[in-house]
Protein backbone atom coordinates (compact mmCIF):
# COMPACT_ATOMS: atom_id res chain seq x y z
CA UNK A 1 0.00 0.00 0.00
CA UNK A 2 1.04 3.13 -0.55
CA UNK A 3 1.24 6.36 1.33
CA UNK A 4 -1.73 8.26 -0.21
CA UNK A 5 -4.15 5.12 0.35
CA UNK A 6 -2.93 4.74 3.63
CA UNK A 7 -3.83 8.34 4.20
CA UNK A 8 -7.36 8.23 2.31
CA UNK A 9 -8.24 5.43 4.35
CA UNK A 10 -7.75 7.57 7.35
CA UNK A 11 -10.04 10.21 6.16
CA UNK A 12 -12.87 7.62 4.75
CA UNK A 13 -12.26 6.44 8.89
CA UNK A 14 -12.23 10.26 10.09
CA UNK A 15 -15.50 10.83 7.92
CA UNK A 16 -17.60 8.02 9.42
CA UNK A 17 -16.30 9.66 13.01
CA UNK A 18 -17.73 12.70 11.84
CA UNK A 19 -21.15 11.12 11.10
CA UNK A 20 -21.24 9.83 14.81
CA UNK A 21 -20.74 13.47 16.24
CA UNK A 22 -17.44 12.19 17.34
CA UNK A 23 -15.34 14.51 15.76
CA UNK A 24 -14.63 17.74 14.70
CA UNK A 25 -15.35 19.06 10.75
CA UNK A 26 -12.35 20.12 9.92
CA UNK A 27 -9.47 17.85 12.18
CA UNK A 28 -6.35 19.97 11.30
CA UNK A 29 -4.05 21.45 13.47
CA UNK A 30 -3.99 24.72 12.78
CA UNK A 31 -1.71 26.48 14.83
CA UNK A 32 0.64 25.59 18.31
CA UNK A 33 -1.90 26.56 20.68
CA UNK A 34 -3.83 22.86 19.87
CA UNK A 35 -0.90 20.46 20.00
CA UNK A 36 2.18 20.52 21.86
CA UNK A 37 5.21 18.08 22.55
CA UNK A 38 6.46 17.82 25.75
CA UNK A 39 9.66 16.23 26.74
CA UNK A 40 9.48 14.79 30.56
CA UNK A 41 11.88 13.07 33.06
CA UNK A 42 11.25 9.64 33.42
CA UNK A 43 11.68 7.99 37.24
CA UNK A 44 14.81 5.77 37.32
CA UNK A 45 16.87 4.31 40.29
CA UNK A 46 19.91 6.76 39.61
CA UNK A 47 17.64 9.59 39.63
CA UNK A 48 14.15 11.10 40.72
CA UNK A 49 12.20 13.70 38.66
CA UNK A 50 11.55 16.76 41.24
CA UNK A 51 7.12 17.16 40.59
CA UNK A 52 7.73 20.45 38.06
CA UNK A 53 7.72 18.10 35.37
CA UNK A 54 10.12 20.45 33.02
CA UNK A 55 12.99 19.76 35.42
CA UNK A 56 15.16 16.59 36.14
CA UNK A 57 17.41 17.23 39.42
CA UNK A 58 20.37 14.85 39.28
CA UNK A 59 22.41 14.00 42.57
CA UNK A 60 26.56 14.76 43.38
CA UNK A 61 27.11 11.37 43.60
CA UNK A 62 25.12 10.16 40.26
CA UNK A 63 27.18 13.24 38.79
CA UNK A 64 30.38 11.93 39.64
CA UNK A 65 29.75 8.58 38.48
CA UNK A 66 27.98 9.50 35.07
CA UNK A 67 24.21 8.29 34.97
CA UNK A 68 21.68 7.20 32.19
CA UNK A 69 18.81 9.95 32.05
CA UNK A 70 15.54 8.40 31.07
CA UNK A 71 13.29 10.62 28.74
CA UNK A 72 9.85 10.34 27.21
CA UNK A 73 8.36 12.55 24.77
CA UNK A 74 4.46 13.15 25.12
CA UNK A 75 1.78 14.76 22.97
CA UNK A 76 -0.62 17.36 24.12
CA UNK A 77 -3.41 17.15 21.87
CA UNK A 78 -7.00 16.69 20.88
CA UNK A 79 -7.01 13.76 19.00
CA UNK A 80 -4.85 11.18 17.32
CA UNK A 81 -5.42 12.21 13.55
CA UNK A 82 -1.92 12.54 12.61
CA UNK A 83 -0.11 11.76 9.95
CA UNK A 84 3.34 12.67 10.51
CA UNK A 85 5.69 13.57 13.40
CA UNK A 86 9.19 14.92 12.84
CA UNK A 87 11.22 15.48 15.87
CA UNK A 88 14.55 17.11 16.68
CA UNK A 89 16.29 17.49 19.42
CA UNK A 90 19.71 18.78 20.55
CA UNK A 91 21.73 18.91 23.78
CA UNK A 92 23.54 22.70 24.71
CA UNK A 93 26.21 20.52 26.62
CA UNK A 94 28.67 18.13 25.69
CA UNK A 95 27.93 16.89 28.99
CA UNK A 96 24.97 15.23 27.83
CA UNK A 97 24.90 12.95 24.64
CA UNK A 98 21.42 11.39 23.27
CA UNK A 99 22.17 7.17 23.68
CA UNK A 100 21.06 4.51 21.56
CA UNK A 101 21.37 2.54 24.74
CA UNK A 102 17.63 1.24 25.88
CA UNK A 103 15.67 3.00 22.84
CA UNK A 104 13.01 0.83 22.30
CA UNK A 105 11.20 1.42 19.13
CA UNK A 106 7.33 1.24 19.82
CA UNK A 107 6.58 -0.51 16.55
CA UNK A 108 9.08 -3.64 17.13
CA UNK A 109 8.23 -6.35 19.38
CA UNK A 110 10.27 -6.54 22.95
CA UNK A 111 10.15 -10.28 23.21
CA UNK A 112 8.77 -9.44 26.66
CA UNK A 113 4.87 -10.12 27.29
CA UNK A 114 3.20 -7.96 29.69
CA UNK A 115 -0.76 -7.17 30.50
CA UNK A 116 -1.82 -3.42 30.65
CA UNK A 117 -4.76 -1.79 32.08
CA UNK A 118 -6.57 1.21 30.24
CA UNK A 119 -8.29 4.15 32.59
CA UNK A 120 -11.77 2.43 31.51
CA UNK A 121 -11.21 -0.73 32.79
CA UNK A 122 -9.86 -2.45 29.50
CA UNK A 123 -6.99 -5.23 29.87
CA UNK A 124 -5.04 -6.34 27.30
CA UNK A 125 -1.60 -8.54 26.92
CA UNK A 126 1.12 -7.55 24.26
CA UNK A 127 4.70 -7.75 23.92
CA UNK A 128 4.84 -4.11 22.13
CA UNK A 129 5.76 -1.43 24.59
CA UNK A 130 2.36 0.29 24.29
CA UNK A 131 2.48 4.10 23.25
CA UNK A 132 0.04 7.06 22.48
CA UNK A 133 -0.94 6.52 18.95
CA UNK A 134 -1.37 2.69 18.98
CA UNK A 135 -4.59 1.16 19.20
CA UNK A 136 -6.85 -1.92 20.13
CA UNK A 137 -8.70 -3.69 17.51
CA UNK A 138 -12.16 -5.36 17.76
CA UNK A 139 -10.57 -9.04 18.85
CA UNK A 140 -8.94 -6.59 21.59
CA UNK A 141 -5.58 -7.45 19.89
CA UNK A 142 -3.23 -4.26 20.55
CA UNK A 143 -1.24 -2.76 17.42
CA UNK A 144 0.99 -0.21 17.01
CA UNK A 145 -0.75 1.22 13.69
CA UNK A 146 2.19 2.90 12.39
CA UNK A 147 4.18 2.54 9.11
CA UNK A 148 7.43 2.82 11.21
CA UNK A 149 9.54 5.01 13.57
CA UNK A 150 12.65 6.09 12.79
CA UNK A 151 15.61 7.05 14.67
CA UNK A 152 18.56 8.84 13.93
CA UNK A 153 21.21 9.42 16.98
CA UNK A 154 23.94 11.85 17.28
CA UNK A 155 25.83 12.73 20.22
CA UNK A 156 24.13 16.26 20.37
CA UNK A 157 21.20 15.65 18.18
CA UNK A 158 18.49 13.19 17.83
CA UNK A 159 16.04 12.55 15.10
CA UNK A 160 12.60 10.76 15.47
CA UNK A 161 9.93 10.58 12.29
CA UNK A 162 6.65 8.91 12.83
CA UNK A 163 4.92 7.97 10.03
CA UNK A 164 0.94 7.33 9.97
CA UNK A 165 -0.55 4.18 8.58
CA UNK A 166 -3.61 2.41 10.33
CA UNK A 167 -2.73 -1.44 9.31
CA UNK A 168 -6.08 -2.69 10.50
CA UNK A 169 -9.14 -0.98 10.16
CA UNK A 170 -10.55 -2.06 13.04
CA UNK A 171 -8.27 -0.16 14.81
CA UNK A 172 -9.30 2.89 12.75
CA UNK A 173 -10.34 5.70 15.36
CA UNK A 174 -9.68 9.29 16.34
CA UNK A 175 -8.73 8.90 19.73
CA UNK A 176 -5.25 8.54 21.47
CA UNK A 177 -4.56 4.97 22.58
CA UNK A 178 -6.02 4.90 26.04
CA UNK A 179 -8.10 8.15 25.26
CA UNK A 180 -5.99 10.77 26.58
CA UNK A 181 -3.19 12.07 24.86
CA UNK A 182 -0.47 11.95 27.39
CA UNK A 183 -1.73 8.59 28.89
CA UNK A 184 1.49 7.06 27.14
CA UNK A 185 4.53 8.45 25.68
CA UNK A 186 5.48 8.58 21.76
CA UNK A 187 8.71 7.42 22.05
CA UNK A 188 11.24 7.29 25.10
CA UNK A 189 15.25 7.11 25.06
CA UNK A 190 18.31 7.74 27.47
CA UNK A 191 20.55 10.70 27.34
CA UNK A 192 23.93 10.00 28.71
CA UNK A 193 25.32 12.58 31.59
CA UNK A 194 29.33 12.49 31.50
CA UNK A 195 30.98 10.87 34.64
CA UNK A 196 32.37 14.56 36.48
CA UNK A 197 29.39 16.79 34.91
CA UNK A 198 29.83 20.16 36.87
CA UNK A 199 27.00 21.70 38.92
CA UNK A 200 24.90 23.77 36.36
CA UNK A 201 21.92 23.54 34.85
CA UNK A 202 21.98 21.80 30.89
CA UNK A 203 18.57 21.81 28.30
CA UNK A 204 17.12 19.47 26.26
CA UNK A 205 15.16 21.46 23.49
CA UNK A 206 13.21 20.48 20.08
CA UNK A 207 14.84 22.45 17.49
CA UNK A 208 11.70 23.69 15.09
CA UNK A 209 11.34 23.16 11.56
CA UNK A 210 11.91 26.37 9.34
CA UNK A 211 10.77 27.15 6.02
CA UNK A 212 13.93 26.12 3.97
CA UNK A 213 15.29 28.42 0.27
CA UNK A 214 12.83 25.93 -1.89
CA UNK A 215 9.89 26.98 0.38
CA UNK A 216 9.52 23.56 1.54
CA UNK A 217 9.81 23.23 5.81
CA UNK A 218 13.62 22.07 6.80
CA UNK A 219 12.95 18.99 8.38
CA UNK A 220 13.14 19.63 12.36
CA UNK A 221 9.96 19.52 14.31
CA UNK A 222 6.90 19.54 13.10
CA UNK A 223 3.07 17.88 12.88
CA UNK A 224 1.05 17.36 10.06
CA UNK A 225 -2.70 16.14 9.73
CA UNK A 226 -5.09 16.12 7.27
CA UNK A 227 -7.14 19.17 6.76
CA UNK A 228 -10.04 18.01 4.29
CA UNK A 229 -11.95 14.90 6.20
CA UNK A 230 -13.17 12.83 3.52
CA UNK A 231 -12.04 14.62 0.42
CA UNK A 232 -8.52 15.06 -1.42
CA UNK A 233 -5.64 14.32 1.06
CA UNK A 234 -4.12 17.50 2.37
CA UNK A 235 -1.51 17.45 4.92
CA UNK A 236 -1.03 20.93 6.98
CA UNK A 237 2.09 21.56 8.61
CA UNK A 238 2.16 22.70 11.84
CA UNK A 239 4.84 23.43 14.51
CA UNK A 240 3.60 22.21 17.77
CA UNK A 241 4.43 23.83 20.92
CA UNK A 242 7.64 22.45 22.25
CA UNK A 243 8.22 22.05 26.01
CA UNK A 244 11.72 21.65 26.64
CA UNK A 245 13.30 20.16 29.42
CA UNK A 246 16.38 21.45 32.18
CA UNK A 247 19.01 18.89 33.62
CA UNK A 248 19.99 20.05 37.00
CA UNK A 249 23.20 18.91 38.00
CA UNK A 250 23.21 19.42 42.01
CA UNK A 251 26.36 20.38 43.92
CA UNK A 252 27.50 18.62 46.60
CA UNK A 253 27.08 21.55 49.18
CA UNK A 254 25.62 24.94 48.23
CA UNK A 255 25.16 28.27 50.19
CA UNK A 256 21.95 29.55 49.80
CA UNK A 257 22.56 32.93 51.16
CA UNK A 258 25.55 34.15 49.67
CA UNK A 259 25.08 37.63 51.89
CA UNK A 260 26.38 36.05 55.05
CA UNK A 261 29.94 35.55 53.14
CA UNK A 262 30.15 38.85 51.93
CA UNK A 263 32.08 41.53 54.32
CA UNK A 264 31.46 44.92 53.70
CA UNK A 265 33.25 48.50 55.12
CA UNK A 266 33.29 52.02 54.58
CA UNK A 267 36.44 52.81 53.02
CA UNK A 268 37.36 54.78 56.20
CA UNK A 269 37.13 52.41 58.66
CA UNK A 270 39.89 51.65 60.76
CA UNK A 271 41.41 48.26 61.42
CA UNK A 272 42.25 45.11 59.31
CA UNK A 273 39.84 42.89 58.26
CA UNK A 274 40.46 39.55 60.34
CA UNK A 275 38.41 36.13 60.89
CA UNK A 276 36.41 37.38 63.45
CA UNK A 277 34.83 40.22 61.19
CA UNK A 278 33.20 36.70 59.89
CA UNK A 279 30.30 34.98 61.83
CA UNK A 280 31.54 31.94 63.47
CA UNK A 281 29.06 29.33 62.02
CA UNK A 282 28.35 29.78 58.08
CA UNK A 283 24.84 27.94 57.01
CA UNK A 284 25.63 25.47 53.67
CA UNK A 285 22.82 23.08 52.49
CA UNK A 286 23.44 19.73 50.72
CA UNK A 287 20.79 19.38 48.37
CA UNK A 288 19.20 15.85 47.50
CA UNK A 289 17.91 14.94 43.74
CA UNK A 290 14.33 14.73 45.35
CA UNK A 291 14.80 18.27 45.92
CA UNK A 292 14.92 18.84 49.82
CA UNK A 293 17.40 20.19 51.48
CA UNK A 294 19.99 19.10 54.55
CA UNK A 295 21.21 22.74 56.08
CA UNK A 296 24.79 22.16 57.68
CA UNK A 297 26.13 24.73 60.46
CA UNK A 298 29.77 24.67 59.94
CA UNK A 299 32.65 26.41 61.34
CA UNK A 300 33.74 29.27 59.05
CA UNK A 301 37.30 28.31 60.05
CA UNK A 302 36.29 25.07 57.75
CA UNK A 303 35.84 26.13 55.04
CA UNK A 304 39.43 26.75 53.56
CA UNK A 305 39.59 30.68 53.72
CA UNK A 306 42.51 32.34 54.60
CA UNK A 307 41.55 36.43 55.89
CA UNK A 308 44.49 38.40 55.02
CA UNK A 309 45.16 41.62 56.53
CA UNK A 310 43.82 44.23 54.03
CA UNK A 311 42.76 47.07 55.42
CA UNK A 312 39.34 49.03 54.56
CA UNK A 313 41.16 51.91 52.96
CA UNK A 314 43.45 49.77 50.65
CA UNK A 315 40.37 48.17 49.51
CA UNK A 316 39.02 51.32 48.82
CA UNK A 317 41.51 52.58 46.27
CA UNK A 318 40.92 49.78 43.78
CA UNK A 319 38.73 50.44 40.71
CA UNK A 320 35.50 48.46 42.11
CA UNK A 321 36.14 48.24 46.05
CA UNK A 322 35.41 44.50 45.40
CA UNK A 323 38.32 41.81 46.36
CA UNK A 324 38.02 38.04 46.31
CA UNK A 325 39.53 36.36 49.11
CA UNK A 326 38.90 32.56 47.56
CA UNK A 327 36.68 29.84 46.75
CA UNK A 328 34.85 28.18 49.53
CA UNK A 329 35.23 24.64 50.33
CA UNK A 330 33.79 22.14 52.93
CA UNK A 331 35.39 18.71 53.50
CA UNK A 332 37.50 19.06 50.47
CA UNK A 333 34.25 20.03 48.54
CA UNK A 334 33.87 23.37 46.58
CA UNK A 335 30.94 24.89 47.73
CA UNK A 336 28.62 26.61 45.34
CA UNK A 337 26.06 29.27 45.18
CA UNK A 338 22.27 29.30 44.07
CA UNK A 339 23.72 29.89 40.20
CA UNK A 340 25.96 27.02 40.38
CA UNK A 341 28.83 29.13 40.29
CA UNK A 342 32.10 28.30 42.52
CA UNK A 343 31.39 30.03 45.91
CA UNK A 344 33.63 33.12 46.73
CA UNK A 345 34.49 34.81 49.88
CA UNK A 346 34.53 38.45 49.32
CA UNK A 347 35.69 41.85 50.81
CA UNK A 348 34.09 45.10 49.64
CA UNK A 349 34.99 48.69 50.43
CA UNK A 350 33.44 52.05 49.18
CA UNK A 351 32.79 55.87 50.43
CA UNK A 352 29.66 56.14 52.19
CA UNK A 353 27.37 57.73 49.88
CA UNK A 354 28.84 57.10 46.72
CA UNK A 355 25.96 55.08 44.56
CA UNK A 356 28.05 55.55 41.46
CA UNK A 357 31.56 54.37 42.85
CA UNK A 358 33.46 57.60 41.35
CA UNK A 359 34.79 57.96 44.97
CA UNK A 360 32.84 60.62 46.20
CA UNK A 361 29.20 61.44 47.57
CA UNK A 362 27.85 64.39 46.10
CA UNK A 363 24.19 65.13 44.08
CA UNK A 364 24.65 62.56 40.99
CA UNK A 365 24.45 59.77 44.25
CA UNK A 366 21.50 61.91 45.82
CA UNK A 367 19.26 61.85 42.49
CA UNK A 368 20.34 57.92 41.75
CA UNK A 369 19.24 57.61 45.35
CA UNK A 370 15.86 59.05 44.20
CA UNK A 371 15.12 57.35 41.29
CA UNK A 372 15.88 54.10 42.59
CA UNK A 373 13.53 54.74 45.53
CA UNK A 374 10.76 55.56 43.11
CA UNK A 375 11.09 53.30 41.11
CA UNK A 376 10.58 50.10 43.71
CA UNK A 377 7.82 52.66 45.16
CA UNK A 378 6.45 52.30 41.36
CA UNK A 379 6.15 48.58 41.97
CA UNK A 380 8.71 48.53 38.81
CA UNK A 381 10.78 45.31 38.29
CA UNK A 382 14.33 44.36 38.53
CA UNK A 383 15.63 48.02 39.64
CA UNK A 384 19.29 48.48 39.83
CA UNK A 385 21.69 50.99 41.40
CA UNK A 386 24.48 49.51 39.62
CA UNK A 387 25.33 47.51 36.35
CA UNK A 388 27.04 44.42 37.01
CA UNK A 389 27.51 41.30 39.61
CA UNK A 390 25.17 40.49 42.59
CA UNK A 391 28.66 41.58 44.45
CA UNK A 392 28.44 45.24 42.77
CA UNK A 393 25.05 45.73 43.83
CA UNK A 394 24.84 44.44 47.26
CA UNK A 395 28.29 47.22 47.85
CA UNK A 396 26.31 49.68 45.88
CA UNK A 397 22.84 49.29 48.07
CA UNK A 398 24.77 48.95 51.00
CA UNK A 399 26.78 52.41 50.48
CA UNK A 400 23.28 54.27 48.97
CA UNK A 401 21.33 53.28 52.55
CA UNK A 402 23.21 55.80 54.90
CA UNK A 403 21.26 55.90 57.37
CA UNK A 404 20.81 52.07 57.48
CA UNK A 405 23.81 50.27 55.94
CA UNK A 406 21.95 47.35 54.43
CA UNK A 407 24.33 44.19 53.71
CA UNK A 408 21.59 42.38 52.15
CA UNK A 409 19.72 44.61 49.85
CA UNK A 410 17.09 45.55 52.30
CA UNK A 411 16.19 42.26 53.46
CA UNK A 412 16.91 43.33 57.03
CA UNK A 413 13.84 45.90 56.83
CA UNK A 414 16.58 49.02 55.87
CA UNK A 415 15.63 50.90 53.03
CA UNK A 416 16.48 53.39 50.62
CA UNK A 417 14.42 56.46 50.43
CA UNK A 418 14.25 59.78 49.91
CA UNK A 419 15.98 60.49 53.76
CA UNK A 420 18.80 59.60 52.36
CA UNK A 421 18.97 61.43 49.35
CA UNK A 422 19.19 63.97 51.34
CA UNK A 423 21.27 63.18 53.69
CA UNK A 424 23.82 62.74 50.74
CA UNK A 425 22.41 66.40 49.40
CA UNK A 426 23.56 67.89 52.72
CA UNK A 427 26.69 65.83 53.27
CA UNK A 428 27.85 66.93 49.71
CA UNK A 429 27.22 70.58 50.38
CA UNK A 430 29.23 70.99 53.84
CA UNK A 431 31.78 69.10 51.78
CA UNK A 432 31.58 71.24 48.72
CA UNK A 433 31.84 74.23 51.50
CA UNK A 434 34.89 73.02 52.86
CA UNK A 435 33.35 71.93 56.45
CA UNK A 436 34.99 67.92 56.45
CA UNK A 437 31.23 66.99 57.44
CA UNK A 438 31.08 64.14 59.41
CA UNK A 439 27.91 61.50 58.69
CA UNK A 440 26.93 61.31 62.11
CA UNK A 441 26.28 64.64 62.69
CA UNK A 442 23.98 64.91 59.64
CA UNK A 443 21.92 61.57 60.30
CA UNK A 444 22.09 62.66 64.15
CA1 LIG B 1 29.66 59.37 43.64
CA1 LIG C 1 17.84 54.34 54.42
Amino acid sequence: MNAKILTSLAALGSCAAMLAGTFPVSAAYAGPEEIALNLRPMTEDTQIHSADDSRMLVGHDAAQEGALLHFAVYIEADYADLAYISMKLGSDSEYLTFSEEGYQNPTLRTGETRTYTLPDGTSFTTDFQPYCLGKLNSQGDYLPDSLGVSATFKPDTLSINWNYSYSDTDALSPQFFGGISDYYSLVEFNVQLAPGTPPGEYHLSFIPAEPGITGQMVQRTYISSDDSVGKETNLVRTIPQMKDVTVVVLPEYEILDRTQIWRMHFTDEEGTLTQSDFPETIRIARPSADGSYEMLDVPFSSLGIEVPGTTPAELGKTLTGIRTLGALTYEGSPVYDTDYRESMLVQMAGVKGDVNFDGKCNANDASQALFYAAKVGAKQKNVRLADGTPEKETLAYFLADVDGASRTRGADGSAINAKDASYMLVYAARNGAGLDPRWEDIIG
